[in-house]
């Protein structure tokens, strides 16, 4: 990234020749339908429109003044802080995007947070040098990048014992996930690093905290001063890797295992997270890591079983019939690939991705975070039950019931599950049911028990795959009191395709609740704390408030959500899909039409004809979805005498996987007619039955609370084009996602308002050195102290308001502060060890 620079007078020479030619010329940005802005300079205007002449090629087109941008002097080509540009507007910001992520500078900071561009390719920027880096160094002493923003929410964590949270979003394809890894990779390394240090190295402490907006308070701490006085780029080429500790590799190894089992290959990106995740790392007091917690959402299950032609199934599938020795006999996987009904209707290879060494690196992440053999086979016992169940061949008699000819399938299925043959054939073929107060056998078409093993298929995989995650979380808990901890969050980004069913508006609710998150901390928050303090602010209305969608989706208070309706026809006698429809649309057809704004950011999107659903508009653009199937889908049956029958399995992972139902079914008759007695057991009691709306809304209000308790990181995630290519940038689609991501109001407000702030007490501490003499010995109050001292600094009066209890400063003030801070203690530091060079 930091591209080797010119020298310093021929870089002089060049800007200033290129700032005369840029004087010459009324610069702009005109806009164009295909890449988005072209440079191009006024030739004539009048009042109303402008004749610009087009930079390449010398075309003139005729443009109204509005639609015109003023464009940056060529000595903010390439800033590091979008917010630090002269002219702030979009064509501007796409712009320097472009030039840095043309020269591998794929971070850029947008005021309080940081845009990530997915480079698709591997750049040189994790090493353990590029740690060295950045440890223990302030935002602007190093080119932005991922790494900055988890060594700043450590800093933080440690200054300020409070927790913090660094959300990733973006669209998918955009490398949240990468950006998650990196996030662990640098703090597994410094978390090791810093362990054996303390608590020594607090001898800086009083010299100079790391981050300008925290003064020295009580924990470990690496001076900067120190750091800059060494100038660590470090020779540890192979350093953090060789010295993490047990725990922080079984960290980092949780990784491959979740994406073999969470991840597969889409359309849009070859290695896509099909759940999401909330991964929180603990650490002591002494800034070493002491476990660590994954929270799962939204695993897409249904993709076990069916998925586009383009893509395919969960990794796992691929890697474990890849995979050599005698593990595939003994789980009777004797076919090759594509004899197997649930991964030979997709692709099944994928550019990049080798199966074969993927599996190699699944099986040595278990054996690091401590899963036993039999553990180990008891994963792959579920994932091969699953491609025998896809073989299990159903017809229908004339009759139309179901019957199978072959049993040998089921057979092997029993056989891995560990259940009897005849109850499991008779649970998908005729299993019972309770009509009135009566037990009867029902007798089903070849297609209802053909569904019956999809479900059964999607609810195993989706239970192993908590299993998993439990497993993994017993792994890395380590019950500690006093610990803090980082919470990254990886999750699906806001999705629009062709057709949206039941999975978009849940992914959709998500991103919806966390965008209003962002859009709170970084608007409502901080203009209420200009009012608290009170300070001159005009209270801008950023229109920004997603509660109106929000509550359309969640609401269940009178006029109920979409989710609670949904539930609640889920319980109604003759309730059908169409019936939610227009109960949805009779509670809020107002609502759902009037909120029909386009969003400015998705214009072309035209809606297709549609029979059964509803628009809603969300932050990010209106989405279509159709409503057919979404009873079942929230429902999410599985026949509770399948149920039993895998609840008292004699492989005991099997049975533990169906534990939970096995209580909440305890009424129901047993499958096999010994023990059945009927009439006298009651049917399941409504209340033990939670919907997979339900689940999620609860899930999400637990995650909201937790992130709402923390001190939020964001990081915007861009996908540069839609070819999965380095080194191109479509830029309507990066203009698109910077609208919907918020980037571009963020910046609005970064610089309209006073983004970094210290209380006056800290303030003083902080800076009381850089202006000797000008508060008198004796009692001064805070606020005059901190008044007198911020003149004595001689900075310009638009550049800081004083508040109540607080100093606020225009971003990049108070990096200006701790340079001139840092230059005085070090002149200050050399001169005391010439002294006690002197003396010694
Ligand atoms: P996502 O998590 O945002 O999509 P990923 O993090 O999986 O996207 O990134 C997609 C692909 O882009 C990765 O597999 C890499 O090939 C590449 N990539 C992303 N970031 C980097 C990087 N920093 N360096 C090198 N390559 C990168 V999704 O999970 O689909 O919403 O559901
Ligand atoms: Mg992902």
């Amino acid at each position: 990234m930091p591209a080797p620079r010119p020298s310093q007078s021929t870089e002089a020479t060049r800007a200033a020749a290129l700032q005369a030619e840029f004087n010459e010329k009324k610069w702009v940005w005109v806009p164009d339908e295909k890449d988005g802005y072209l440079a191009g300079w006024v030739h004539q205007e009048d009042d109303e429109t402008a004749e610009i002449i087009m930079s390449s090629g010398g075309e003139i087109r005729r443009v109204p003044l509005y639609a015109l941008s003023k464009m940056n002097p060529p000595k903010f080509d390439r800033v590091e802080d979008i917010a630090d540009l002269t002219f702030l507007n979009e064509a501007s910001v796409v712009h320097n995007l472009r030039l840095r992520y043309g020269s591998g500078a794929i971070y850029t900071y947008s005021g309080l947070f940081l845009v990530a561009i997915n480079p698709y390719q591997n750049l040189p920027l994790y090493t353990d040098a590029i740690i060295s880096q950045y440890r223990s160094k302030r935002r602007d002493e190093n080119p932005p990048h991922i790494f900055a923003v988890a060594e700043r929410a450590w800093v933080n964590m440690g200054e300020e014992r409070e927790n913090q949270s660094i959300l990733i979003t973006g669209e998918s394809g955009a490398g949240k996930t990468e950006s998650t890894k990196k996030v662990i990779q640098y703090l597994s390394a410094i978390a090791t690093d810093a362990h054996p240090r303390h608590p020594s190295h607090s001898h800086s402490a009083s010299m100079a905290s790391s981050f300008p907006a925290s003064p020295p308070s009580g924990l470990p701490r690496r001076g900067s001063f120190h750091a800059k006085a060494t100038h660590v780029t470090s020779n540890s080429t192979g350093g953090a890797k060789g010295r993490l500790g047990l725990l922080e590799r079984q960290i980092l190894q949780a990784n491959p295992i979740l994406e073999a089992f969470g991840n597969a290959q889409t359309q849009r990106n070859n290695n896509s997270s099909r759940f999401g995740k909330f991964i929180r790392i603990s650490f002591s007091l002494d800034g070493s890591i002491s476990g660590a917690n994954i929270d799962w959402y939204l695993l897409e299950k249904s993709r076990v079983v069916v998925r586009s032609a383009a893509e395919r199934n969960f990794h796992v599938f691929y890697q474990l019939l890849s995979s050599g020795g005698s593990l595939k006999d003994t789980l009777l996987l004797d076919r090759p690939l594509d004899e197997y009904e649930f991964l030979n209707r997709s692709r099944r290879e994928v550019d990049g991705v080798n199966d074969r060494e993927d599996w190699d690196a699944l099986i040595n992440a278990l054996d690091i975070v401590g899963f036993t053999v039999a553990e180990q086979f008891d994963l792959f016992r579920i994932v091969a039950a699953i491609l025998h169940i896809g073989n299990i061949d159903i017809r229908s008699t004339k009759s139309d019931d179901a019957f199978m000819p072959d049993p040998s399938q089921a057979e092997r299925v029993c056989h891995l599950l560990g259940i009897p043959i005849a109850e499991f054939t008779r649970a998908i073929l005729r299993p019972r049911v309770l009509a009135g107060r009566e037990w009867v056998t029902q007798a089903r078409t070849g297609q209802q028990s053909l569904d019956e093993l999809a479900s059964l298929s999607k609810s195993l995989y989706e239970k192993s795959f908590s299993a998993l995650v439990e497993r993994i979380n017993r792994a890395l808990d380590r019950p500690s009191s006093k610990s803090t901890f980082i919470g990254v969050l990886d999750i699906a980004g806001f999705e629009i395709f062709e057709i949206n069913t039941y999975e978009q508006l849940l992914i959709n609710y998500t991103n919806e609740k966390l965008q209003q998150f962002f859009n709170h901390h970084m608007f409502v928050l901080e203009q209420e704390e200009y009012s608290r303090e009170g300070i001159e602010w005009d209270y801008v209305n950023f229109k920004l408030d997603l509660q109106p969608t929000i509550d359309l989706i969640e609401s269940s208070g009178n006029a109920i959500g979409i989710l609670s309706c949904l539930d609640e026809e889920c319980i109604m006698p003759k309730a059908t899909d169409l019936t939610f429809t227009e109960k949805v649309h009779s509670i809020w057809s107002g609502d759902l039409r009037a909120t029909e704004q386009p969003h400015p950011g998705r214009t072309k999107y035209t809606l297709p004809k549609f029979e059964q659903g509803f628009i809603i508009t969300h932050y990010a653009g209106k989405v279509e979805y159709r409503t057919d199937g979404w009873l079942e889908k929230n429902k999410d049956p599985l026949n509770d005498n399948l149920t039993r029958v895998l609840a008292s399995s004699s492989e005991p992972y099997v049975a533990s996987l169906f534990q939970d139902f096995a209580g909440v079914f305890a009424d129901m008759p047993p499958s096999s007619s010994a023990g059945f007695s009927a009439g006298k057991r009651r049917p399941i009691k409504r209340g033990a039955f939670r919907t997979v709306g339900q689940r999620h809304k609860e899930q999400l209000a637990l995650l909201m609370a937790q992130l709402q308790a923390t001190q939020p990181h964001f990081v915007r995630c861009i996908v540069p084009n839609v070819n999965k290519k380095p080194g191109r940038v479509d830029v309507p689609l990066v203009l698109d996602q910077l609208r919907c991501n918020g980037v571009l109001e963020g910046i609005r407000i970064a610089r309209l308002g006073y983004p970094n702030r210290l209380p006056f007490v800290e303030f003083r501490q902080r800076y009381e050195i850089m202006t000797p003499g000008v508060i008198p010995r004796g009692y001064m109050d805070g606020r005059k102290a901190c008044i007198r001292i911020v003149e004595a600094l001689d900075l310009d009066t638009e550049l800081f308001r004083v508040g109540t209890s607080k100093i606020f400063f225009k971003a990049g003030v108070l990096a200006d502060l701790e340079e001139r801070r840092d230059a005085l203690l070090f002149d200050v530091f050399s001169r005391l060890q010439a002294v006690a060079r002197k003396f010694s």
